[in-house]
């Protein structure tokens, strides 16, 4: 998939060019970093994607979807209501859950649909559901070897490597439409993001997402690349102890597209849609973490709205780090706190340490038998979402709808609950110290 955007989007491999030369940049010049990366994650693949997003038009594509990436270990984790940030959609992330599987590889798919609920008008909805209902995303042959997945258990190498190549076909970009001109506008004017989900063949993939070191750093060197940066970077403000997620990204490209008119012949037209982001990851909150984030997150832009063009994103990003001052930056900070999800492990000392030790963490932590290490955050931000999807889809098409999360009929779509991340991420670090204690428990007198 990553070939095949590079292929299809230029701009794409300039950004993955400017990531790769930051990111050699970060770690030539913090030699510790690197030792803990080498360590803890694979550095020949720290430059990688590491998400990618799609938008998908029925229920029945969303539960197909939700099987295909059954069959390569994802998941569905968090429900995402963007109603609320004025786009006719609700998401989830489909993602390795399990540690191991995490760190092989933790690609992960921001998967929307398109909620025709929420249009008005109600002749449109039809004709909308009607040209969805004709579409088939997926091909025979992804069905079927995904049918034999799920029969025996898992693929055998030729099929999978199959079923890679035939699934691929679902996220490639089509640049002859699937509706007339006129039906596309109609689409464009209720809002863009219909157009973009009704008018083509599939859900062609609309980002992929490196991993940054330095955010900033890339964030400001992206016009010195001829690529135009959104305003702003999402989510919290630089820090030492990194929290959450921080995003950005390029702005979408005018894309070529036909769109066959009512009388056969083929018109030339245009569409954006297609960009590239950038992330990096801190830790996950725990509920009490996360209420603390949303309340400064809001207080900031109380201060200050960032403005589309970007004009005022130097007091933005200043308003934000003040706003943030309360939030601890220090892990032991974070930790007293009970901010953060935290994986524990015996230190060296504790290794070898006898039993009959202190049962209580902290008495652990004080004697220098355990220590802490921030549990990475895996999933997304429904602000920062709406800032990704609002910069790409053109700076006008925000629209107001009235809230209406319906994570039940969401699942219902799905055909599935989807993992709530914070229980995921308290059972990580629940079974942390679990067999801390256990260790300690078991060791010799
Ligand atoms: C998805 C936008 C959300 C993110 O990183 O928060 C997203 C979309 O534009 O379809 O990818
Ligand atoms: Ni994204």
């Amino acid at each position: 998939m990553s070939a095949m955007y590079r292929n299809e989007v230029p701009a794409y491999g300039t950004l993955m060019a400017l990531v790769t030369k930051v990111n050699a940049g970060t770690l030539a010049a913090d030699p510790t970093q690197r030792k803990r990366l080498e360590e803890t994650d694979q550095l020949e693949r720290i430059s990688q994607e590491r998400h990618g997003a799609i938008r998908l038009g029925t229920p029945q594509e969303l539960s197909m979807m939700r099987r295909v990436f059954a069959v390569m270990g994802m998941f569905p984790v968090g429900y995402y209501d963007l109603s609320t940030a004025g786009v006719p959609v609700h998401s989830t992330a489909f993602r390795p859950v399990g540690d191991a599987a995490l760190k092989r590889n933790p690609f992960r798919v921001f998967t929307s649909l398109l909620r025709l609920d929420l249009i008005a008008d109600e002749a449109l909805r039809a004709d909308a559901g009607a040209i969805l209902d004709k579409r088939r995303i997926f091909t025979a042959v992804a069905v079927e070897l995904t049918e034999k997945a799920e029969k025996q258990g898992g693929l055998d190498e030729a099929d999978a490597e199959r079923f890679v190549s035939e699934a691929l076909e679902t996220f490639r970009w089509h640049d002859r439409a699937n509706v007339s001109p006129a039906m596309y506008h109609r689409l464009h004017d209720a809002h863009r993001l219909i157009a973009d989900v009704v008018s083509f063949k599939g859900p062609h993939i609309n980002h992929l997402t490196p991993r940054t070191l330095d955010i900033d750093a890339v964030q400001a060197q992206m016009p010195d690349y001829g690529i135009a940066p959104k305003a702003i970077v999402e989510g919290p403000p630089t820090r030492d102890c990194p929290i959450l997620l921080r995003q950005t990204s390029f702005k979408a490209l005018e894309e070529p597209v036909s769109f066959e008119a009512e009388d056969g012949s083929w018109q030339e037209g245009s569409h954006t849609a297609r960009f590239g982001e950038i992330e990096q990851r801190g830790i996950a909150l725990t509920p009490k973490g996360r209420a603390l984030y949303d309340d400064l997150l809001n207080a900031s832009r109380k201060i200050i709205r960032p403005a589309a063009d970007g004009s005022n994103a130097v007091d933005y990003d200043k308003a934000l780090s003040e706003a943030f001052r309360p939030f601890p930056d220090s892990w032991a900070g974070i930790r007293a706190e009970d901010l953060g999800y935290f994986a524990y492990s015996l230190t060296a000392k504790g290794k070898t340490a006898k039993a009959g030790s202190s049962e209580h963490l902290d008495d652990l932590i004080a004697e220098g038998l355990v220590q802490f290490d921030p549990i990475v955050y895996e999933d997304f931000l429904p602000v920062s979402a709406a800032g990704i999807f609002q910069s790409n889809l053109g700076d006008d098409a925000a629209q107001e709808f009235t809230a209406s999360p319906n994570q039940q009929r969401f699942e219902q779509d799905l055909g599935t609950t989807v993992l709530n991340e914070f229980d995921h991420y308290q059972g990580i670090e629940e079974a942390s110290i679990a067999e801390c204690l256990t260790a300690l428990a078991h060791a010799e007198a």
